[in-house]
Parts: structure tokens; C-alpha cells; sequence
């Protein structure tokens, strides 16, 4: 069971095939034709809802048509295919995006205004796909679309979650949590498959046969089984012709299950059996702090894990029957995390159970089957389910992963003979009074590579988390730095700006990002200047209109808009940010001629609903803001926004308005970062640490173009060996200390002194782990330098064009490229006409 090593011929730019590009009258006539007959309405009765639903429909006549192209070109040549398994898809809104990479913008916003509609409107009908929470589900979004785009056949598999991310409020300052229904009256683009369900076993108990040739047969007898209904949506290449599938999982009961239960009486327990199956698929990342809680999210790991592979296998044998031998030269699974890695015990029991195979052919199987993309190393993000948790749920997958275990202890015996503390430390099962199933480890010792997200983070994964894999199994740890689809994050959010760059350097640009690179030859050029900064202009005009809408707050479009928008999380620091915005505020308020530009900060981020830090420096940011932006002494040089419910389609809008890009996690912390990617592409200018991929932002924009500060990963480390005491910074510097007293007045909190105070703590008895305050002036001194270089407007100009010029390496198709060349080893397929 190899793998086919041949490499996809390189494929460069393929222009728009014009074929596709349908005029706007066909068009047209397709959303009417679906106003009246999909949606049984007119012309004169329509709203926006039901133009929006109609212009859909007739987009989805295309892409279903490229589908039905697409799947046959592939089964007919029996392609190698990726699956990428992943709890999370942040797909955002598809309208703008499908139309774009169809080739059909321009023609269906001439034909609904023809029909006296407007596109922009229509589109803001869409719910937002928010089946994630950051970095990770966005990350798999733009894979796809890459994928699609390079014509290489690949399904992602995940989740068909009821409820998506929560939707945000702020309320008094605070962040309110709302249940997300982006489907309560059906989503267009999604297409039920009922002829594809799947039955997934649960609970119950191993029997142990033995068969006439002496061998130990395993029988899983399952307590429950729940369907998994699959839900296809179209992920459209862009070019309009590869157009792969996004297959997501929706449990259900199980009809003869509760049909048994029923007609024996138990009316209640048939209720209840349903209730229980179909809330596996409720939410995402069920909270789980309860016992409850960690069952569900295991469950529903296993869930989606176990549909997807059935229907792997289900397409192979079709193709293949019951020959196994070419399996893994046909599929490659990528494990997006941990999350996903129980699909590795459950193909062992598939192929040892099921098929019958002996253990070794199995896992020959099965170990050159999986790959596993690693996006963090802090621990508490490592999962690790305890062992009796999986004897009740998976009471087969546990014996497995056992042996899986027992036969890796022999390879680290080899390695490192006797040595007892190796064997605990590598061990899959961490022992204890509560045994613990480690996944990661798992997802290392069972798939053929592994992979980090930047350059700096996988050289970390294996110094400091996997050293020892690393030198069991030299080449197997290997780096993939992310990138982003610049299809979405440049074409379709920064229209202006994409217009720009057509008229400059031709409109190939999308598909081979690296020609942005002879935008540089501009970069000098007072009238390419004066445009590109007219252009951030007018995106920042409207993104003031869009916090007016939003929040009351009334911005200069003239001021620096310096935004940090991502998850709330410590190491991502958004304290720091708003530790030198009241620093700011302070020396204003000492020295009203206190020189600098007039600067909007402006945040977007949702916190862990069970993460009562996060929701203190929320609240924080918008008591110092409410405080800030209603104090008239600072004469308008100072406004800080908080914009509720950050999600795509409010990245979409913010980005392209930006001036400056906060990436300031504590160095060693933020794996790679994918907003720093998107913004320095719209042509903001980035403050950060060396941290993540700014390291690799700052190689390609070059010093001089980006603003880099901090504690180094080494320094950071230095500090951690000689001890770390942020009194010291208390105590030395004035600034820090007033304004971490300051936090415990009632000046930002009238009438409620302390409000703020966990925040002080955090940082001072709480030990600062962030490492904030031993950043913060190196941190204040950079802005002081981004204020400098604003005021130079010719200076700002050629480093913003610079710095979308030399976005090339960012697009996800360079990342693709990566893993197709790294790790998956596929052909590109070209979809027959
Ligand atoms: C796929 C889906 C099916 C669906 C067909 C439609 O086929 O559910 O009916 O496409 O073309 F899975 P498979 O390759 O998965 O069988
Ligand atoms: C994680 C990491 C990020 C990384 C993404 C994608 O993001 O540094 O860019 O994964 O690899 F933290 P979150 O899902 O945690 O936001």
C-alpha cells in the first residue's frame, strides 16, 4: 500500500473560461423564472429575502450542473482524493463568493438592476455559515475553495450543527450570548442527501469470538445507533469548473431503534431516544466543563468521523470492491487537529473487524491513510478524553488503541531501551487515578505526517512538543504555512482596490498571487499613491457608516483605523492593545497637545462563553471605550469601537478599511495567523511580534514595511528561567502602574469601583502568563512609530502598496500546493465539458 508519488503538473493562471459566463439576460430571466416558480411569488410582492433566495437558485442551477460534471470526471478517472476532516468550516456567506468564482458578478448585478434590485442589499440576506470559531474553521474554508480552484478532487467532511457559533450581543458592556439559527428557513445551497445515510453504533459491549481457524474474533455490540444524514454543499472552484463537495452530518434517531421502543410501550423512552440522537449535531463545541458536556463532543467526534469514513468507503468499494489493497493510494484523510482522530481506531476496526484484515496489513492501511495538521501547542488545547469515557462510548476503539499503544511501547523500547519515564511521556494512554486517552499522540504514532501552520510554529512542534516522534520517525514532522483564499479576501471584500489592480497589472492576479508582485513597480508612483490611499479612503468612509449603524459611535474616515480582530484569548493580547489605548488616553489627558494622529481602535471578537477572563477584557474595552469616546477633552484624537458578533462577513467589511493590523500574541503563542494574511493583503500595515506567520509577513514585506516589537520565542523563554515578576514593571514603570490602578477606580465603571479589576490581577498576582506588561513598552514605542510614519503620507502610501504587492506566498493555493507536493501526493483532474 504506497502511494502514487507523481507530481501535479504545475498549473499557472487559467483565465476565466467565457464559456461559462452566462449574459445577464439568461441570468435574469433565471432569478424570475425562480421568483415565480421556486418561490411562488412576483415582482411586485418580492423583498429582499425572496430576491436574495431566487438569485440564489438561478446561481445554483450553474453549480450544480459543474457538481454533476465534476463527480463524473473524477469517478471516470478513478482519482486519488483528499478528505479533509474538520469539527469546523467557517464558510461565511457563499452569495458573493460563488457568483465571483462562476465568473458571474458583474451580469447579475446588471440583471437585478435591470429588475430594479440591488446586489449588495440582497446579499446582506444571507446568514453568515459560522459553523467555527476562528482561525482553524476559516482556515479549512479557504482550503477548499483552493482546492476547488486547482481542480483537485477533495471532499471536506465535517458537522451539520443546528446552531453555528453563538451569536454576540453586548449589553451594558458586556457580551451576551444568543443562539446562531443561520438556517431556519432552509440555507439555498445546501442539497439533502437522504440516499447517503449512514448508521453509526454506540455504547454497548465487546464480545469475544473465537473463529473455526482459532482466531479472535471482536463483535461490537452497539447500545444505541444514531443516522447521520448528510447535507452536501457546493464548493465552487474559482474559473467555474471544479466544483467539489462539502459533506457535513446531521444526526438522527434511528427509525427501527425507536419504532421498537415505541410499540413496546415506551412512548416517553422513544422521545427521549430521539431527542438524544439528534443532539449530537446541535452545536458547536458544546460546552464541556460537565461530564455530560465531554461525552457529547467525544460522540460527536466520533460521529462525523465514522459517517465520513463509511462513505469513503462505500465510493472505494464501488470502484474497487473488496480489494483494499489500493485504498490508501486512493484516499489520503488530513485530520484538521485533534478533533477528528478517532477516524484512526475506527478504520483499524473497520479493516480488523469488518474485513477481516490481520493487524499488520491494517495498519499498513491505515498508517499511510491519515495525515494530522497540529494548530496549537498550548496544552490546555491537546485533547485528552479519560479512558472510562471511551469503554462506555466506544468500548471497542478503546481495546484498539490499546494495542495500537502496546505495539508502539516496543518501537520506543527499541529506541530508548528500559527507560520507563520515555515510555510515560510518548504513551497514548496518560496513566493516573483517571487514565487519560492522549489524542494528540495518537494522531502522531497513527498518520504518515504531521504538520505545523508556519515555519516557526512547526520548527516549535518539534523542539518542544513532539522532539521525541521527531527522532523516532525523521521526515515525519514537516510544516504547511497557511494562507487565505484571495479570492474572497481581496476580489470580492475590496472590490475598489481589485479594480484597481486589474487596470494595473491584468486580472490574472487571483490565481497566481504572486503577480501582485509587480505592483512594487508603483509603489513610487504619487498617482498609483494617491489612488490606492483614495480607494482606503472610501473603504473607510463606509466602514464608519457601518460602526454608526452598528454601535452610535461616530468615527473620522481621516483618523488611523487600527484594528484587532480575532477570538478573545490572553495570548492573543487584545489587553496590551487596550492597556496602551489608556495610555494614550492618559497622556492626552495630561498634555491636550500631546502630538499624534487622530487614530479609531477598533475590535471584533467573541469570547469562550465559559472563559471569564476574556469576558472581563470585553467588557473592559467597552467601558474604557463608552469613557473614551464621550470625553470631549481628547478632541476627537482618540475613539475606540467595539463591534458586536464578529464574523466573515464583518471581517469582510472591516479588512479592506484598515490602516494598521494588531498581531501582537506573546511570541511562541499564536501558531501562524491567518487575519495578519488578510490584511496586509488590503494593504494595512502590521504591529506584531515575531510570532506565528508574521515572521514569514515580515520576510516578504521586509523591515522597513511592518512594525515589529517584543520578546523574541528565546527571550521569552530566557525570562521564564530566570524568573518572571511583573511587579518589576509594576514598580518601575509610572505609566504601567497608573494604569493598572486605574483599572481599579470607578473612572471607567461610575459607581462600581473594581469592575475592572480582575484584569490588574491577572496580570500582577496572577503572574502575567502573557508576558503583557514585559511588552508593553516596546509595544508603545512601535506605535509611536506608526504614528510617525502615517504622518509621512507618501512614506504610508508606498508601504501599504508594498505590503499587498508582496502578499504572493499567502494565497491558500500556495498552501495546497504544499500539501499536495508534501504530503498528499495528488493529480490536479481537469472536469470534461
Ligand atoms: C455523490 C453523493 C450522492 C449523490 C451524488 C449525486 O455521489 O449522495 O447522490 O453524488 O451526483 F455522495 P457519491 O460519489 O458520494 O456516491
Ligand atoms: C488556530 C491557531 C492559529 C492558526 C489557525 C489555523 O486558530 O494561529 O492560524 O489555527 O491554522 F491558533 P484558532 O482556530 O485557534 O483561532
Amino acid at each position: 500500500s504506497k502511494t502514487t508519488t507523481k507530481t501535479p503538473k504545475a498549473r499557472l493562471s487559467t483565465p476565466i473560461d467565457k464559456s461559462i459566463k452566462l449574459d445577464k439576460k439568461i441570468i435574469k430571466d433565471a432569478i424570475v423564472r425562480h421568483l415565480h416558480c421556486s418561490l411562488g411569488t412576483d415582482e411586485n410582492k418580492a423583498n429582499n429575502h425572496a430576491w436574495w433566495k431566487a438569485t440564489c437558485a438561478a446561481v445554483q442551477e450553474q453549480v450544480l450542473e459543474q457538481l454533476r460534471k465534476t463527480q463524473k470526471s473524477h469517478y471516470l478517472n478513478d482519482t486519488r482524493a483528499v478528505h479533509y476532516f474538520s469539527a469546523e468550516f467557517l464558510m461565511g456567506r457563499l452569495m458573493s463568493n460563488n457568483l465571483h468564482n462562476l465568473g458571474m458578478f458583474e451580469q447579475t448585478q446588471q440583471a437585478l438592476t435591470e429588475l430594479g434590485v440591488n446586489l449588495t442589499d440582497i446579499m446582506e440576506e444571507e446568514p453568515d455559515m459560522a459553523l467555527g470559531n476562528g482561525g482553524l474553521g476559516r482556515l479549512a474554508a479557504c482550503f477548499i475553495d483552493s482546492l476547488a480552484t486547482l481542480d483537485l478532487p477533495a471532499v471536506g467532511y465535517g458537522l451539520h450543527y443546528e446552531h453555528g457559533l453563538f451569536r454576540q450581543e453586548i449589553k451594558n458592556g458586556e457580551q451576551i450570548e444568543r443562539p446562531d439559527s443561520w438556517r431556519d428557513y432552509g440555507n439555498p445551497w445546501e442539497i439533502c442527501r437522504p440516499e447517503s445515510i449512514q448508521e453509526i453504533p454506540l455504547y454497548g459491549y465487546v464480545e469475544t469470538k473465537y473463529g473455526d481457524n482459532g482466531r479472535i474474533k471482536k463483535e461490537w455490540h452497539p447500545g444505541l445507533i444514531v443516522k447521520g444524514l448528510p447535507w452536501d454543499i457546493p464548493v465552487v472552484g474559482y474559473g467555474g469548473k471544479t466544483v467539489n463537495v462539502l459533506r457535513l452530518w446531521q444526526s438522527q434517531a434511528s427509525d427501527y431503534f425507536n419504532w421498537d421502543v415505541f410499540n413496546a410501550g415506551g412512548y416517553l423512552d422513544a422521545q427521549k431516544e430521539n431527542v438524544q440522537a439528534e443532539t449530537i449535531s446541535k452545536v458547536l463545541y458544546p460546552n464541556d466543563e460537565t461530564e455530560a458536556g465531554k461525552e457529547l463532543r467525544l460522540i460527536q467526534q466520533y460521529f462525523f468521523s465514522a459517517c465520513s469514513l463509511k462513505d469513503i468507503i462505500r465510493r472505494y468499494k464501488r470502484a474497487h470492491g473488496d480489494n483494499w489493497s489500493r485504498f490508501s493510494s486512493q484516499v489520503v484523510i488530513q485530520l484538521n487537529d485533534t478533533h477528528p482522530a478517532i477516524a484512526i481506531p475506527e478504520l483499524m476496526r473497520i479493516l480488523l473487524d469488518r474485513a477481516e484484515l490481520d493487524w499488520d496489513t491494517a495498519w499498513a492501511i491505515s498508517s499511510n491513510t491519515f495525515a494530522y495538521t497540529n494548530h496549537t501547542l498550548l496544552p490546555e488545547a491537546l485533547e485528552k478524553w479519560p479512558a472510562r469515557m471511551f469503554e462506555k462510548i466506544l468500548p471497542r476503539h478503546l481495546e484498539i488503541i490499546y494495542e495500537i499503544n502496546h505495539r508502539f511501547m516496543l518501537e520506543v523500547e527499541k529506541v530508548w531501551p528500559g527507560n520507563v519515564a520515555m515510555k510515560q511521556k510518548l504513551s497514548i494512554i496518560e496513566e493516573g487515578s483517571d487514565k487519560m486517552v492522549r489524542m494528540g499522540n495518537l494522531s502522531v504514532v497513527g498518520s504518515f505526517k504531521v504538520n505545523g501552520v508556519a515555519e516557526i510554529h512547526s520548527a516549535l512542534v518539534k523542539k518542544n512538543l513532539f522532539p521525541e516522534f521527531d527522532h523516532m520517525w525523521p521526515g515525519k514532522l514537516t510544516n504547511v504555512t497557511n494562507g487565505i483564499t484571495p479570492r474572497r479576501w481581496l476580489k470580492a471584500c475590496n472590490p475598489k482596490l481589485s479594480n484597481l489592480i486589474d487596470d494595473k497589472i491584468g486580472s490574472d492576479w487571483p490565481l497566481d498571487l504572486n503577480k501582485l508582485q509587480e505592483l512594487a513597480n508603483y509603489a513610487d508612483n504619487a498617482k498609483f499613491q494617491k489612488q490606492f490611499m483614495q480607494i482606503k479612503f472610501e473603504n473607510k468612509q463606509a466602514l464608519a457608516i457601518e460602526i454608526k449603524a452598528l454601535t452610535g459611535i461616530d468615527v473620522d474616515p481621516k483618523a488611523i483605523f487600527d484594528v484587532q480582530i480575532k477570538r478573545l484569548h490572553e495570548y492573543k493580547r487584545q489587553h496590551l492593545n487596550l492597556l496602551h489605548i489608556m495610555a494614550l488616553y492618559r497622556r492626552l489627558l495630561a498634555n491636550p497637545n500631546y502630538d499624534m494622529h487622530p487614530r479609531v481602535f477598533i475590535f471584533g471578537a467573541k469570547a469562550a462563553p465559559g472563559y471569564k477572563l476574556a469576558k472581563d477584557i470585553i467588557y473592559a474595552i467597552n467601558q474604557v471605550a463608552t469613557r473614551i469616546n464621550n470625553d470631549k477633552r481628547v478632541n476627537g484624537k482618540l475613539k475606540v469601537v467595539f463591534l458586536p458578533n464578529y464574523r466573515v462577513s464583518l471581517a469582510e467589511k472591516i479588512i479592506p478599511a484598515a490602516d494598521v493590523s494588531e498581531q501582537i500574541s506573546t511570541a511562541g503563542k499564536e501558531a501562524s495567523g491567518t487575519g495578519n494574511m488578510k490584511l496586509s493583503l488590503n494593504g494595512a500595515l502590521t504591529i506584531g511580534t515575531l510570532d506565528g506567520a508574521n515572521i514569514e509577513i515580515a520576510e516578504e514585506v521586509g523591515d522597513e514595511n511592518i512594525f515589529i516589537f517584543g520578546l523574541t520565542v528565546d527571550e521569552i523563554d530566557a525570562l521564564h528561567k530566570t524568573g518572571y515578576n511583573p511587579f518589576d514593571y509594576y514598580d518601575n514603570n509610572r505609566e504601567i502602574k497608573a494604569i493598572l490602578d486605574w483599572l481599579e477606580t470607578d473612572y471607567f465603571t461610575p459607581g462600581k469601583p473594581g469592575a475592572l479589576a480582575s484584569l490588574k490581577h491577572s496580570l500582577l498576582e496572577g503572574g502575567d502568563p502573557y508576558k503583557v506588561l514585559a511588552d508593553f513598552e516596546s509595544y508603545s514605542a512601535a506605535h509611536e512609530k506608526v504614528d510617525a510614519a502615517y504622518k509621512d503620507t507618501t512614506r504610508w502610501a508606498k508601504m501599504a502598496i508594498l505590503n499587498s504587492a508582496k502578499m504572493g506566498k499567502f494565497t491558500s493555493d500556495r498552501s495546497i500546493k504544499d500539501y499536495v507536493e508534501r504530503i498528499w501526493k495528488l493529480e490536479a483532474c481537469k472536469v470534461d465539458e
